[in-house]
């Protein structure tokens, strides 16, 4: 639409204490490694990579830990400052690309670009490809592990009141949630989101209906709410032959031909202002593979087609 290119701002989160299984914080190395960078650059975006963020300069806040959360201390100090960091990129006008690290990130990442929507006004819906939901809480977790807490805190979902201190939450209504992928939910937080009436695109609806049929009704409705879309994409929605590098694995999960269209899709929609890339384990990947993978669905998302149709048939032109 304008003459500048688009501004991506790259910022990686080496977290791996939200997640049962450590290797998570190499993630951000292995997807600058796999060219994520460079790949970007030849679609012919501008890219800022900012390099990884770290804890050592946030302080320890005072309040009570709650009692199921492992590692809520450093996990808070992480959300504050990606909090902040994702608010101060997205009033650049770049579109940030989270790197991470595990997907407790998303706490922080999210919650600055929903500040940042709330202040110009726009509707953020978060697009979750997940196998999981990430929607316990504090109360309702059976591992206590934070990386399966995030699309519930954002939601506002009550059991980590504190975590971001004196840093604005921005909830995002359960109806701003759109679960995709999904294929291993724990019993009382399919509870919860029964009570939210979330929307949850499962393998079940995939395999019934196909990716581009679900995915072209979430991009309607975000359209028609003249919203934006935040992408936070774990790895382990795709299916664990295709990307073997994460701690996590379900069977069953989205082939390489669903993903592609999906990222190919949300392109061609222009709605996607942000983007995390989360819970790549590349201690537990092959020869590089997942991270791989990953690069290449980031490429589709930002522009990258099998052919170079100039203007693609079905786009839908943002007013
Ligand atoms: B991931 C589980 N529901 O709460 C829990 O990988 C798994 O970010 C969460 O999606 C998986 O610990 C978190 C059993
Ligand atoms: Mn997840
Ligand atoms: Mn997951
Ligand atoms: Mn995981």
């Amino acid at each position: 639409d304008t003459a500048s290119p688009q501004r991506i701002a790259v910022l990686g989160a080496p977290i791996d204490l939200g997640a049962s299984v450590r290797g998570t914080l190499m993630g951000p190395a292995a997807l600058r490694t796999a060219g994520l960078v460079t790949v970007l650059e030849s679609l012919g975006l501008d890219v800022i990579d900012y390099g990884d963020v770290g804890i050592a300069d946030v302080a320890e806040l005072g309040d009570e830990p709650p009692a199921k959360a492992k590692h809520y201390r450093q996990i808070q100090r992480w959300s504050r400052v990606l909090a902040r960091r994702s608010h101060e990129l997205a009033q650049t006008g770049a579109i940030p690309v989270f790197l991470g690290g595990d997907h407790s990130l998303s706490m922080g990442s999210v919650n600055g670009v929903a500040r940042h929507c709330r202040e110009v006004g726009r509707d953020l819906f978060v697009l979750w490809l997940d196998a999981h939901a990430d929607y316990n809480t504090p109360h309702t977790t059976i591992t206590a592990n934070m990386h399966g807490m995030s699309a519930a805190f954002l939601c506002g979902e009550p059991g980590l009141d504190g975590l971001l201190g004196d840093e604005t939450r921005a909830a995002i209504a359960p109806g701003q949630l759109e679960l995709f992928g999904i294929r291993s939910i724990d019993k009382a937080e399919k509870e919860l989101l029964r009570l939210r009436r979330t929307s949850i695109a499962d393998m079940r609806a995939i395999d019934e209906f196909g990716v581009g049929v679900l995915m072209r009704r979430i991009i309607d409705k975000v359209h028609a709410r003249n919203g934006v879309l935040h992408v936070s994409f774990d790895v382990d929605f795709l299916d664990p032959e295709l990307a073997p590098g994460v701690g996590t694995t379900v069977p069953g999960g989205a082939t390489y031909r669903e993903a592609h269209l999906i990222m190919e899709m949300l392109h061609d929609s222009g709605l996607v202002r942000s983007v995390d890339i989360v819970e790549l384990n590349p201690f537990l990947d092959e020869r590089g593979k997942t991270a791989r993978v990953a690069v290449e669905l980031i490429a589709s998302l930002f522009g990258q087609q099998i052919t170079d149709r100039p203007t693609p048939s079905n786009a839908i032109i943002p007013d």
